[in-house]
């Protein structure tokens, strides 16, 4: 049966690494960006991103996030730091219970309200998500940090949904037209680079993140209904109420002598 894991407690961060041994590794995410330790790689090629649009198929509250499916082999990312092709094939967020914390990775030890991923799989080297997940150059994952500020009008597409999705498996059908591009930071040319891991179990050391450096705003508003989702219902608080969903973020893992490149000077 699957180990159940979550992000405090008995089965928290502390412990993934007695039922999900690659959790020990040396390559682990997230990591603190040391702004100052970076190196520039002048050698990358232009980052491609060609989302379009009409692929949303599914949003799902899994219990450690909201999920968003996508369907579509339209959806590439490629160039940049990377060799292969890659495809889209969901995304998701982590958050805290309050807006001064959230985000996995840390700029200089800054960590921001929240951290955007869009997990694609490497559809040139192998021929299922569920072959890349667990192989070296098997995903990369685009990252944006998220700030309370302005609203963002983009996001609120996605939080339409949301009503649908407060309890554990709930799942919402996206047919309107939305492109995830617009959850993006307008520069995406400025970004850092690193080889790490799944941030959940269990853990695999197949990623690429690729991380913005402009900071994409939300409003503080828009982030609560982030922790309006539910965990699950077999989890109540003494209220009675269900447990909310927050804090679903791991804290950052040792550099292990990995370098991060940027993208800018
Ligand atoms: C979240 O729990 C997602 O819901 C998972 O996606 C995802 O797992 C996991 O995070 C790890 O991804 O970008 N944070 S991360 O490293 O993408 C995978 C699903 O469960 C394998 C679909
Ligand atoms: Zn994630």
């Amino acid at each position: 049966k699957p180990v159940a894991w979550g992000y405090e407690g008995d089965i928290g961060p502390c412990n993934w690494h007695k039922y999900f041994p690659k959790a020990g590794g040396k390559r682990q995410s997230p990591i603190d960006i040391d702004t100052s330790a970076t190196q520039y790689d002048g050698s990358f090629k232009p980052l491609r991103i060609h989302y379009d649009s009409h692929m949303c198929s599914s949003l799902t509250n899994n219990g450690h996030t909201f999920c968003m499916s996508v369907n579509s082999d339209q959806c590439n990312l490629s160039g940049g730091p990377l060799e292969d092709k890659y495809r889209l094939l969901q995304f998701h967020c982590h958050w805290g219970s309050d807006d001064t914390k959230g985000s996995e990775h840390t700029v200089d030890g800054h960590q921001y309200a929240a951290e955007l991923h869009l997990v694609h799989w490497n559809t040139d080297k192998f021929k299922s998500a569920d072959e890349a997940i667990e192989k070296n150059q098997g995903i990369a994952v685009l990252t944006a940090f998220i700030k309370a500020g302005k609203e963002h009008r983009g996001w609120n597409h996605v939080l339409s949904h949301f009503k649908d999705i407060k309890k554990v498996q709930g799942t919402s059908t996206v047919n309107e037209d939305f492109n995830p591009k617009c959850l993006l930071p307008e520069n995406q040319t400025d970004y850092w680079t690193y080889e790490g891991s799944l941030t959940t179990p269990p853990c695999h050391e197949s990623v690429r993140f690729i991380i913005f450096k402009e900071v994409v705003e939300v409003s503080s508003e828009q982030l609560a209904q982030f922790r309006s989702l539910c965990v699950c219902s077999s989890r109540k608080r003494d209220t009675g109420e269900d447990e909310h969903l927050v804090d679903n973020f791991r804290p950052i893992q040792p550099l292990n002598g990995r370098v991060v490149k940027a993208s800018f000077q």
